[in-house]
């Protein structure tokens, strides 16, 4: 198969020449590892395809890469934009203080994560569009997902924490931690280009007040405060705090993309990916059938969209292998429906099953008028308090960049909360639902506490009741890190092959069952690194 030519394919509406046009400093800069290097382009109707992959988030973008590698022509398949145009403002990602068209997929108001601030509402209308963010709302809790070429690395904090050792045991049982240790998760922050703050940058960096504040009240209250690695350019953020180059991180953007600064899955598996010449990428393509095909391989259906969302073609593929890179939420819900109206019937009952919100729960503390946390924040956190072992609490100190001082301090914990839901058909309404209670978080909520009352009681502080609505103290209602679905060694063999069909690959975060007791996208690509290995070793 030979990559689709680059020359004149249309993106969005724009031609190539266009694209290079608008952006030549951009390219100038970042030339090698910029979107604009991978192969995109539509998928032909009646294509044969030797690997399919099913999303371009992180498992997706290794099973690329190494699949392309090891010489297998590979098409991916993404149902979001590729978000290499900029916008009349001239950027590619909106502002997180200034959500537009750009910033959430397919809804025609904001469902932002801090819905309120002060008593006042956030949210807003916006135009109906492909945007970046998926606020995906089931009966008891909303999912947080990224949508385009780059899945979850576009919206995410960039947070890139290595889970301790002794933890690993219990976040995939039947995987072999010294080889993970040794092997995968180092090969997965090369990858990813994991690098921490320079530490002493940190102590007078003005942006990063907020967590030397942070840091004091963790340490008053006797935590253990730790730095955690990220994907951002700490180099870069240096120049933004300096005031040299355009502010990203030192201006707010996170949520709805970065325009500077992170390191994307589009600059490092991707840009690898698309190097191959092996590797083409179909933006706004959406995966919504796969059935064994009579000649053998399976016949794939898909949805191409234009930016209103609405279907503008559908095409069958035949593809001889497909990976399920969909994301814990994606891959979840295409198996299960897939299963349920006999496409793919000898899935096994583990199908939907061990999914978890990696216990996550936000809060805020109010601090006193003498301890402020800076007007000026970077949006990427760069520590957190681990009380893991003790109260089943990691929390991440997260910014409120709102460019003022609000003297409050932010967290995002992970907690081991034990609960998992169950992805499941209904065909009266021909959805796919997801049976989590929102009451299933008060054990998160108990083991945030284990940190956060000690705190207040230290600091004489209280909690506060603005954030996520009126007198509501606790952001118990969404998750940023879904996970599980099509559990490893359960729904599949113990490298991500789906029991019943040969061919079919889950390769994403439905593998892990709910929780990693840190944020999860480079335990998703260590486990991705392990899996391909094998199944290149021995399937192809
Ligand atoms: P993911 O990255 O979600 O990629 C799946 C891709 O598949 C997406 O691009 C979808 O658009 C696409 N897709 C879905 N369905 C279809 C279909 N039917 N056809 C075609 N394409 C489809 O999956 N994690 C950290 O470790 N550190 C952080 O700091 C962090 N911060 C976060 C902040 C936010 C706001 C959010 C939302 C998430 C954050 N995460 C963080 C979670 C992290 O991004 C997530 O675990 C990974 O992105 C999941 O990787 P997957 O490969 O499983």
């Amino acid at each position: 198969m030979t990559p689709a030519t680059h020359s004149e394919v249309s993106r969005n509406g724009l031609t190539r020449r266009t694209f290079l046009a608008g952006t030549g400093s951009l390219l100038g800069t970042v030339a090698l590892a910029s979107p604009a290097a991978a192969a995109l382009a539509p998928v032909a109707d009646g294509a044969r395809i030797p690997a399919l992959v099913i999303g371009s988030g992180y498992g997706g973008s290794v099973a690329a890469l190494r699949l392309a590698e090891a010489g297998v022509d590979v098409r991916i398949v993404e149902m979001g934009m590729a978000w290499d145009t900029p916008g009349s403002d001239g950027k590619i990602f909106a502002n997180t203080t200034q959500p537009d068209y750009r910033s959430f997929w397919l809804r025609t108001r904001t469902k932002q994560p801090l819905s309120n601030f002060l008593g006042f509402p956030l949210d807003k209308d916006v135009p109906r569009h492909t945007g970046i963010l998926d606020a995906e709302e089931f009966g008891g809790i909303i999912v947080y997902q990224g949508r385009g070429v780059g899945g979850g690395s576009l919206v995410n904090g960039g947070m890139a924490v290595t889970p301790k050792r002794e933890n690993f045991a219990a976040i995939l049982p039947s995987v072999d931690a010294a080889e993970m240790y040794a092997t995968y998760y180092p090969r997965a922050n090369a990858g990813l280009g994991v690098a921490t703050i320079d530490p002493q940058w940190f102590e007078t960096a003005e942006c990063y007040q907020y967590a030397r504040v942070g840091r004091k009240h963790a340490q008053r209250s006797g935590f253990p405060f730790t730095f955690v690695p990220d994907v951002y350019d700490w180099e870069y953020m240096k120049q933004e705090q300096a005031g040299t180059v355009p502010r990203s991180a030192l201006a707010g953007e996170i949520l709805y993309g970065n325009n500077h600064g992170k390191k994307t899955l589009q600059k490092t598996y991707l840009a690898r990916a698309a190097a191959t010449g092996r590797v083409t990428v179909s933006p706004l393509h959406k995966v919504t059938s796969v059935v064994p095909a009579a000649g053998g391989g399976y016949t794939v259906r898909i949805d191409q969209l234009d930016t209103s969302g609405s279907v503008t073609a559908t095409k069958e593929i035949t593809a001889d292998r497909v990976f399920f890179a969909a994301g814990s939420v994606g891959t979840s819900k295409l198996l299960t429906r897939l299963k349920a109206t006999g496409a793919l019937p000898a899935l096994n009952d583990e199908i939907g099953k061990g999914w978890g919100d990696n216990g996550n729960v936000m809060c805020g503390r109010a601090n006193h008028l003498w301890d402020p946390t800076g007007a000026l924040q970077s949006s990427i956190p760069t520590a957190g308090i681990d009380n893991w072992a003790a109260g089943g609490a990691f929390a991440e100190v997260a910014p409120l960049p709102t460019g003022i001082e609000t003297f409050a301090s932010f967290y995002l914990s992970i907690t081991k909360n034990p609960n998992r839901a169950q992805f499941t058909w209904n065909a009266a309404t021909g959805t796919v639902d997801l049976n989590w209670q929102t009451a299933w978080k008060q054990p998160s909520i108990d083991m945030a506490k284990s940190i956060f009352d000690k705190i207040n009681a230290k600091e004489g502080t209280i909690y506060r009741t603005d954030l996520f609505g009126a007198y509501k103290i606790w952001g118990d209602h969404l998750t940023y890190h879904p996970l599980g679905g099509a559990v490893l060694n359960k729904a599949t063999d113990n490298y991500g092959r789906l029991h019943g069909y040969s061919g079919l690959y889950v390769i994403d975060g439905a593998l892990i069952p709910g929780n990693t007791s840190v944020n999860p996208f480079v335990t998703i690509t260590a486990l991705a690194e392990r899996n391909i290995d094998r199944i290149l070793a021995t399937d192809l």
